[in-house]
């Protein structure tokens, strides 16, 4: 145990940023292949490749039972009716958990076990706390207006394993319908589009 390592952050939950530290940033040419809607991705992306999603990472140590936190900044915006997202991931450690804080903006967390048969999809905004269980696929959604800001906080052990959701992506859609964000199967989502029930693309 050392008192010498770094034990305060200051941040800002309007911005989403932290002075003095990095950003990690996600454009939408980053996350080709997970939206559904193929056209209306070619279609945003011709346009321009805006940042989806910032992260920030503060790593005070990485010895067993100490924890790293993210501070993460997504966007508003859609891709068809499909809104923004974070790439979602499980931890390369399965059984590391996450509580998520909520800052500023309004979103949802959408939670997947890895056999793909429960899948939650819990609201994420100001005042409000996330626990992701260990073993669970987690991405953050904004079906607000206005940037999502939030933390997350995991064990400095849990790293991240993207491949999974890489290939198959999540079982489950959040869709804007008549105004409201809206929990759709993928395929059924994918064969309203006329897309056919194809695996997912990653190119
Ligand atoms: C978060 C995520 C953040 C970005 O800090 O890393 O929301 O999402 P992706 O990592 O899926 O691109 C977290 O869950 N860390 O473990
Ligand atoms: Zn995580």
């Amino acid at each position: 145990m050392s008192l010498a390592i770094h034990l305060l952050t200051r941040f800002d939950p309007h911005t989403g940023t932290i002075p003095g530290v990095g950003e990690s940033v996600r454009r939408l040419s980053d996350l080709r292949g997970y939206f559904v809607d193929e056209a209306a991705y070619s279609a945003a992306l011709s346009q321009a490749d805006p940042i989806l999603y910032a992260t920030s990472g503060v790593e005070p140590a990485a010895g067993a039972g100490d924890l790293h936190y993210a501070l993460a900044r997504l966007m508003p915006g859609r891709i068809g009716r499909e809104y923004y997202m974070t790439k979602g991931h499980y931890h390369a450690w399965r059984p590391a958990a996450e509580v998520y804080v909520g800052l500023s903006g309004s979103g949802a967390m959408l939670l997947e076990d890895e056999a793909g048969e429960a899948c939650r999809l819990v609201p994420l905004e100001a005042n409000s706390v996330v626990y992701v269980p260990g073993y669970t696929a987690h991405r953050t959604i904004n079906t607000g207006a206005t940037p999502l800001i939030y933390l997350g906080i995991y064990p400095a052990a849990a790293g991240h394993d993207y491949g999974a959701i890489a290939t198959r992506n999540f079982r489950k859609v959040v869709v804007e319908i008549d105004g409201r964000p809206t929990l759709l199967d993928r395929l059924a989502y994918r064969a309203a589009l006329g897309q056919g029930a194809g695996a997912h693309r990653h190119a």
